[in-house]
């Protein structure tokens, strides 16, 4: 068995564990990322799209920001079409100037795995048996690499390993409490190589069911439909997805539309989850390890950013101040931005889905209030102050 010292064991390669790796980099703190998949895969994932500006900000606190800048789409405005009329809100109006930007996760997971290789930092991919021990004291993970048995002692565990990592299902029964709702619906999603069907994304509410009209670029778009838990992606063929498509949007959108062949298309369920706490002795769990939102509200990338903002802060300020104020209060403060986030998601998936066991009486209520929110400056503040990201309460995060 090999074993190799460093202050902070990342396990996970995703969103959450690359940035805490380049902003612990960035701080001069010695740690190594033990990754599940191979670097193509993780690299290849298609997921989220929407950045929001605390989510940029971070971005640019690593310094792996040039191509998010040079190619990132800054949206000042969302589309609602419910009940066949488009209402636009102002995001940017509404809050002050902020705004949302576009870039797929995808892209943000390659700019940081290129920075990391770039300065030839520690990760290993393709490790297998990863476990982790010892978190309330001398925190250990092993692994399996290249057939060679690996044993890591560090300071500290950061558990960003997704939602069906290693890391919370090593917590002990009685020191974790969960919180879930399972949605009776997926998401059918497309990418293809097609022009947006508009300039900004489109939210929309149909008798059919949900559908949003999102983008990579100017040239790649991202298309989803609300669809039974039941439904397979090999009953959508892609005229199929087209037509539902043009069946769910108003009849400009539908002459605007331009189809093409999908290079990725599948079907992700919908799910609200909360781990409290997110903090166990020396283990820390970020990211959708410890938390999943339906992606109506475009929070899930954000949420694994706002945690890796608390955690490096504090584990940044551990070694750099000797102070654990941080590391204290980590839990409480990543769960009161959690929940609100949880809120939302929940909100926008009501009120923009359609439930089949609701009663006629819960869908007038729910017109009404589309109707009230999109009728009302208070509502659509409501909506965008959430929707463009709520502020992180971070004191040392904003010191220079
Ligand atoms: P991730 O799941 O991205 O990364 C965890 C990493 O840990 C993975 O690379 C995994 O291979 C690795 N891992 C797992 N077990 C391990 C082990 N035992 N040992 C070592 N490594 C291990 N969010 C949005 O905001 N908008 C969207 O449209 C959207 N669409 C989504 C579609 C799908 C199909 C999914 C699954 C999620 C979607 N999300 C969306 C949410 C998604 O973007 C997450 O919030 C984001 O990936 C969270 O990043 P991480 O916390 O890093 O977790
Ligand atoms: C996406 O582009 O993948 C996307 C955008 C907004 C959402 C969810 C997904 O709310």
């Amino acid at each position: 068995m090999q074993t190799l010292k460093t202050k902070v064991a990342i396990i996970g390669s995703g969103p959450a564990g690359l940035l805490l790796g380049q902003l612990l980099y960035k701080a001069g703190i010695d740690h190594i990322i033990v990754e599940r998949r191979s670097a193509d895969y993780v690299a290849s994932r298609i997921r989220a799209g929407i950045l929001e500006q605390v989510s940029v900000d971070l971005l640019t606190k690593t310094d792996v920001d040039q191509n998010l800048k040079a190619h990132g789409l800054p949206h000042s405005g969302i589309e609602i079409l419910a009940q066949g009329r488009k209402h636009r809100l102002d995001l940017a109006a509404l809050t002050d100037g902020k705004q949302v930007t576009v870039y797929g996760q995808t892209e943000v997971t390659k700019d940081l795995m290129q920075a990391r290789e770039q300065a030839d930092l520690v990760s290993f991919y393709e490790a297998y048996k990863v476990k982790i021990d010892d978190f309330y004291d001398e925190p250990t993970v092993s692994f399996e690499y290249q057939n060679q048995v690996y044993q890591i002692e560090c300071d500290f565990i950061a558990g960003c390993d997704g939602y069906h990592g290693v890391c919370r299902a090593s917590v002990p029964e009685d020191k974790i409490k969960t919180f879930e709702k399972v949605y009776p619906f997926g998401w059918l999603g497309v990418l293809a190589d097609v022009p947006p069907v508009a300039d900004e994304l489109i939210y929309v509410q149909s008798e059919r069911g949900f559908a949003l009209c999102s983008m990579r670029s100017e040239t790649r778009s991202r298309y989803y439909l609300q669809v039974p838990l039941t439904d397979k992606v090999e009953n959508w063929s892609d005229a199929q997805f087209w037509d539902e498509l043009k069946n769910r949007l108003d009849p400009e959108s539908q002459k605007k539309l331009v189809t093409g062949p999908s290079i990725e298309k599948s079907i992700a369920p919908l799910r609200s989850f909360v781990t409290e706490p997110m903090r166990f002795g020396k283990l820390f769990l970020a990211g959708d390890a410890a938390h999943i939102v339906p992606p109506t509200g475009a929070k899930g990338l954000n949420l694994a950013a706002s945690d890796i903002a608390y955690l490096s802060s504090a584990l940044i300020q551990y070694y750099q101040e000797g102070s654990e104020q941080g590391i204290d209060k980590y839990s409480e403060k990543c769960l009161q931005r959690v929940w609100k986030a949880e809120r939302f998601s929940w909100w926008m998936t009501h009120l923009l889905h359609r439930f089949e066991t609701e009663s006629e009486f819960d869908h007038k209520i729910k017109q009404a209030e589309l109707n009230y929110i999109l009728g009302s400056e208070a509502g659509q503040m409501t909506l965008a102050e959430n929707y463009v990201g709520l502020p992180y309460e971070i004191q040392n995060l904003n010191k220079r």
